[in-house]
């Protein structure tokens, strides 16, 4: 451990800057060795701060190195500035004036992915959120705004192409043959945005008209290898901005945009004005390499970052606080993309299955924090599920109390309020309660508290007054600094259902309605419909309105009922899960206690029937026949006992298998299809069921199911089919597995994006060394560990693994310790996101709690990383 700890920065303790810079001029000299960057920043003195004799203190790292400072035309001596740890402190300035810098950097043994550094080839940068630091000395905060211009000088046989934001406004020579280019983002921005680029590209060029007809050239660069891969993410950027103009009138700004796929990224992709990076796996695409998953994970992204164009570069935080301003409002526009370019029950489904699985179970371990977090010691930890996903559950929340229209006007406001400006979410709200006369004061507390409400539903019927009562109550449990929980504004939309299946209108508050949208808002609150004409099945919670665990008692026949009546699609889905949830639970519980696993008939008749309806969505089915996957079941157990879950889905599986075969086989081949591959909604939805129905068909381990995999394996045209068989025939646990699992690295052993997804499935094979099997990968020649995707594949597989990850030795747990020992100080970012399994300990049986404990303990005996040490110790606590 280290003598001083690092330390958390609150939001209340907020003050403005005292220095603003109106214009930022960097030069970056780039070579092998050292990497000169010049800046000279145009500065003064912010007349609204209070602090108008404090010093100048700038942001640095411990790796750059200052060569000379100087304030106008005279360099600073050397007692009129210090270097602290990592701040540049300069006692006395003018109250205007131009600061010059000059510092080395070493982009080439930058490990750490944050500011300059180098991939494959290429320079490039990731700046959000506290990267430009790493560069050179800056006001590194999102509210400093300022124009910057950025020179480039590089030897361009080796870095012919050569990026900034903004547009490119000079090119030239230096003296030694260089080549110069200029740069110049009109655009105030804070240093998080900038980003540079130099390497041998090649370049994909296309053309969007506007509507006002202005043209902006678009570019997508790739290693030249690649550039093949990115048709389908050009017309993914060109639907973005059409759809951006339509739904929400905002237009593109400069007259070019530009993307670059970078093999070495920290995270998925990054909004820099006019020049997003880019993760190389979440945008190149093509039918024989990515699978249709991967495909829709590119538009989206593709998405998300343009439109961060608004939401994030025109109007930016005030602070990282504020960093759910930004995301929270982009996710919520992205889906609602995907949504309108697919299908929208679909998304929402997906959206939802992942929210509740993944951020339920952060908001109730040891790093839970609100969505506008009121401290932090590292920020890079918080680019979290629930920034990022609750973040946009509470505009779609929003959303549903504003109501389309008034929707639009108050993002109308927002952008025209704030163009310019480093805002809070408190801004956001004030233009949507603004524009829409609908006080949201109480709604607000969803930025400021932890937790994930529960919300608990009981109700009475009375046949003489045709009334009907539900009463609703809510509680969110304690979470870490937070014990006492006030009462949320939670919009409830739901409707009720005839014993038959037809929709009962209702009257509440004198509005008669099949649906309704209830204002949850006191701890507990009855509401009474009237004209109910028999009585109910409540449909609640529709379309999942409000991110909160419902509790209200269904029978079978409820849900039975509801899985193939109601109206709202995402509900008959939300049902069938419910109906699957209550089957595995008690398979799980008798798996723990020892018993004999025995199946009730409820599930299996339920999915007969879905399986014999062909008026259905094939991929809505596909959703419903995907068991509750290990993950979520372990979020909803306490405690978790990851053997029991998995023994009772493998159970459940083969059950459904056997009875249903049939009608598997059946559905298999019907949905088995000779087409041109397209990642169109229809044909995804034929694909999923489909291998959905296969996954259960060879679970019956007949001679014609394992046929069928093998030849859709051996002759598939497209990655989607074939690695949905090789990931059936490695999950089922087929004797060929490991056959296939050799063919496939084989054929795709040039390929590293396909070679990820090989890592990651091999890491999650189960079986009896599977420990043994990880450190073999870990040592393999595609295996890298300064590269995230491998990393993320391999551990990330590892961690799905129950038999290798939850070995009842520890030997799981340890060997993820010493990855996460071992990236500490390499890539502090990534080692603190592979500590998030481990942050679960408290909720798993005894002994398995106990040794993933210790590894927590042995990880904080070290020299810690500020992110690593948040993360154990807050786990710790
Ligand atoms: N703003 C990006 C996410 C992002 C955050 C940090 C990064 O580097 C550490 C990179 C990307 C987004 O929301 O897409
Ligand atoms: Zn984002």
């Amino acid at each position: 451990m280290k003598e001083s700890q690092p330390s958390a920065i609150y939001l209340k303790d907020y003050q403005v800057p005292p220095y603003l810079i109106d214009k930022t001029e960097l030069t970056f000299d780039l070579d092998e060795a050292t990497t000169v960057v010049t800046s000279r920043l145009h500065m003064r003195r912010n007349p609204e701060s209070t602090q108008q004799n404090a010093p100048l203190v700038l942001d640095g790292g411990e790796d750059v190195k200052l060569i000379g400072v100087a304030v106008g035309d005279c360099a600073l001596p050397a007692e009129a500035y210090r270097v602290n740890e990592d701040k540049l402190v300069i006692d006395s300035t003018p109250d205007a004036f131009v600061l010059t810098c000059e510092t080395l950097i070493e982009p080439q043994n930058n490990t750490s992915l944050e500011g300059l550094y180098r991939s494959s080839s290429m320079f490039c940068t990731q700046c959000e959120a506290e990267g430009f630091r790493h560069i050179t000395y800056y006001l590194d905060r999102p509210d400093v705004m300022s124009v910057f211009t950025t020179t480039i000088i590089a030897d361009e046989t080796r870095y012919p192409v050569m990026l900034s934001n903004g547009n490119e406004v000079e090119r030239g020579k230096t003296e030694e043959g260089k080549t110069v280019v200029v740069w110049h983002d009109p655009f105030p921005k804070p240093a998080y945005l900038f980003a540079l680029v130099a390497g041998d590209l090649a370049v994909k060029e296309d053309v969007f008209l506007t509507q006002s007809q202005r043209e902006v050239a678009l570019k997508i660069f790739t290693e030249s290898h690649n550039i093949d891969k990115v048709d389908y993410a050009m017309e993914a950027l060109k639907r973005s901005m059409r759809w951006d103009e339509e739904t929400y009138g905002r237009e593109y700004d400069l007259d070019i945009f530009m993307i670059v796929a970078v093999d070495d990224f920290n995270m998925g992709a990054m909004e820099n004005k006019g020049l997003n990076i880019f993760n190389s796996s979440c945008l190149l695409a093509s039918p024989k390499t990515t699978t249709d998953d991967n495909f829709l994970r590119v538009e989206a992204i593709v998405a998300h970052e343009y439109f961060h164009n608004w939401s994030g570069n025109r109007v930016t935080c005030r602070d990282w606080f504020q960093l759910s301003l930004k995301e929270g409002f982009t996710v919520f526009r992205d889906q609602s993309f995907s949504a309108d370019m697919h299908s929208d029950t679909v998304k929402r489904v997906e959206d939802v299955s992942f929210l509740k699985t993944a951020q339920f179970a952060e908001d109730a371990g040891p790093m839970a924090h609100p969505v506008r977090p009121a401290s932090f010691i590292e920020i890079s930890n918080f680019y979290t599920l629930t920034v990022y996903e609750k973040g946009s559950e509470i505009v779609r929340m929003i959303h549903t109390l504003l109501g389309e229209e008034k929707f639009r006007a108050g993002s109308d406001l927002y952008f025209e309020r704030h163009d310019g400006q480093a805002v809070t979410c408190d801004d956001f709200v004030a233009a949507m309660e603004d524009a829409s006369s609908i006080d949201l004061t109480q709604f607000r507390d969803w930025y400021s508290q932890a937790g994930t409400p529960i919300v608990t539903v009981t109700d009475s019927y009375d046949e003489s007054t045709k009334t009907y009562q539900l009463t609703m109550t809510q509680e969110t449990l304690p979470t870490p600094g937070q014990d006492s929980k006030v009462a949320l504004h939670i919009p409830v939309r739901m409707g009720l259902l005839s014993q038959e299946g037809d929709l009962l209108p209702s009257s509440l508050d004198g509005t008669v309605s099949d649906e309704h949208v209830l204002h949850l808002t006191d701890f507990e609150q009855t509401m009474t419909f009237e004209n109910v004409s028999s009585r109910p099945v409540p449909s609640l919670l529709r379309g999942f309105s409000a991110p909160v665990k419902l509790r209200y008692e269904y029978s079978a026949q409820d849900l039975l009922l509801l899985m193939s009546s109601d109206a709202d699609g995402f509900n008959r889905w939300s049902a069938a899960q419910q109906l699957a949830v209550n089957e595995l639970t008690q398979l799980i519980n008798q798996a723990i206690q020892g018993q004999a696993l025995s199946v009730d008939s409820t599930l299996v008749d339920g999915f007969r029937a879905l399986l014999n309806d062909g008026s259905l969505d094939p991929a809505m089915v596909a959703l419903i026949l995907a068991l509750p996957s290990q993950a979520y079941l372990s979020e909803l157990a306490n405690p978790i006992y990851p053997a029991a879950i998995k023994q009772a889905r493998q159970h459940l599986k083969k059950q459904l298998a056997n009875t249903l075969s049939e009608e598997f086989e059946r559905t298999y081949h019907e949905h088995n299809m000779a087409v041109d591959y397209q990642a169109t909604a229809e044909q995804i939805a034929h694909r999923s069921l489909k291998n959905t129905a296969l996954s259960y068909w060879v679970e019956t381990g007949t001679e014609a199911a394992i046929a069928a995999l093998t030849k859709q394996y051996e002759t598939a045209d497209n990655m989607t089919d074939q690695f949905s068989a090789l990931s059936i025939a490695v999950h089922g646990q087929l004797s060929n597995a490991g056959d296939l699992l050799a063919s496939f690295y084989q054929q795709w052993q040039n390929e590293p994006l396909v070679v990820n997804k090989w890592l990651a499935l091999s890491a999650g094979q189960e079986q009896d060394n599977a420990l043994q099997h990880v450190q073999s990968l870990m040592a393999h020649p595609a295996f890298d560990l300064k590269n995230p995707n491998k990393v993320r594949s391999v551990l990330g597989g590892f961690g799905q693994n129950v038999s290798g990850f939850h070995n009842a030795d520890g030997s799981g747990y340890r060997f993820l310790a010493d990855q996460i020992i071992l990236l500490n100080k390499r890539n502090p970012q990534i080692a603190s996101r592979l500590c998030t399994p481990l942050t679960r300990w408290k909720k798993l049986e005894p002994t398995l709690s106990a040794l993933m404990k210790a590894e927590l303990e042995r990880i904080l005996a070290e020299d810690l990383s500020k992110d690593v040490y948040e993360v154990i110790t807050k786990s710790l606590n």
